[in-house]
């Protein structure tokens, strides 16, 4: 799988270094796995209730705040979206594939339209073993969620050995200092749409967790 460029390797450099977003693009939207693209990337996988910022996430690792759609209505994305980026570290460039998701529990439909739509989702995440990494995506305002539970139960259900969860608290700068202070102690990995150095480690731990650089 053509997933790295290999330009020049330098191993001494920490995994605080910097990381160049070289070019990102929308490639397509699919309802289902029948018509998902083929398999030519290391795939991440965005999750997490609606509204939680996946979107807003997406766009901001991938630097170009139009690509995901980000909305003030919980639920508007249906449809499975995704993206290439190329990210420069150390001289190495990096291919990825990211996958915007719906939210689990998504609102606005009947119970049944919810029902057929989780079981898609799972069906889906089950079957692409192309993703590597799953990020499970958090409110830090709240942490301890049912939908969350059950996401991070299905996730772990469905993990497989060459693949991880990470879990990232999303709007971190919503909390008071002291609850951001809990959060980091505990070594929470917390980001925010106002602070482009969360984006930035987060990044480097994304490549850390997919080729250990
Ligand atoms: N305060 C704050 N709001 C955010 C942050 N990230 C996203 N939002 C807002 O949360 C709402 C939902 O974001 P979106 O990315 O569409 O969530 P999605 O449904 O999970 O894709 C939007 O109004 C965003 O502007 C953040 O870091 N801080
Ligand atoms: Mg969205």
């Amino acid at each position: 799988m053509p997933q790295t460029t290999n330009i020049q390797k330098d191993s001494s450099k920490s995994i605080n270094d910097s990381i160049f977003v070289l070019h990102s693009n929308f490639i397509k939207s699919i309802e289902n796995l029948s018509t998902a693209p083929s398999v030519l990337y290391s795939e991440i996988a965005i999750l997490g209730r609606s509204n939680v910022g996946k979107s807003t996430l997406i766009n901001l690792l991938l630097n170009n705040k139009n690509l995901a759609k980000s909305s003030h209505t919980p639920g508007k994305t249906k449809l499975i979206n995704f993206f290439l980026s190329s990210w420069k570290k150390n001289n190495i460039v990096y291919d990825l594939r990211f996958i915007d998701f719906p939210g689990f529990g998504y609102a606005k439909v009947s119970k049944a339209q919810k029902n057929a739509w989780d079981k898609n989702l799972s069906t889906f995440l089950k079957a692409r073993d192309s993703i590597k990494l799953f990020i499970h995506l958090i409110d830090s305002r709240h942490t301890m969620l049912q939908i969350d539970n059950e996401i991070d139960l299905f996730l772990k259900d469905i993990l497989r050995a060459d693949s991880s969860i990470l879990e990232v608290f999303t709007k971190y700068d919503k909390l008071t200092k002291n609850d951001f202070h809990k959060l980091k102690q505990q070594n929470k990995i917390c980001v925010s749409y106002n602070d482009k150095q969360s984006v930035e480690s987060l990044r480097n731990v994304v490549l850390n967790k997919l080729y250990g650089v």
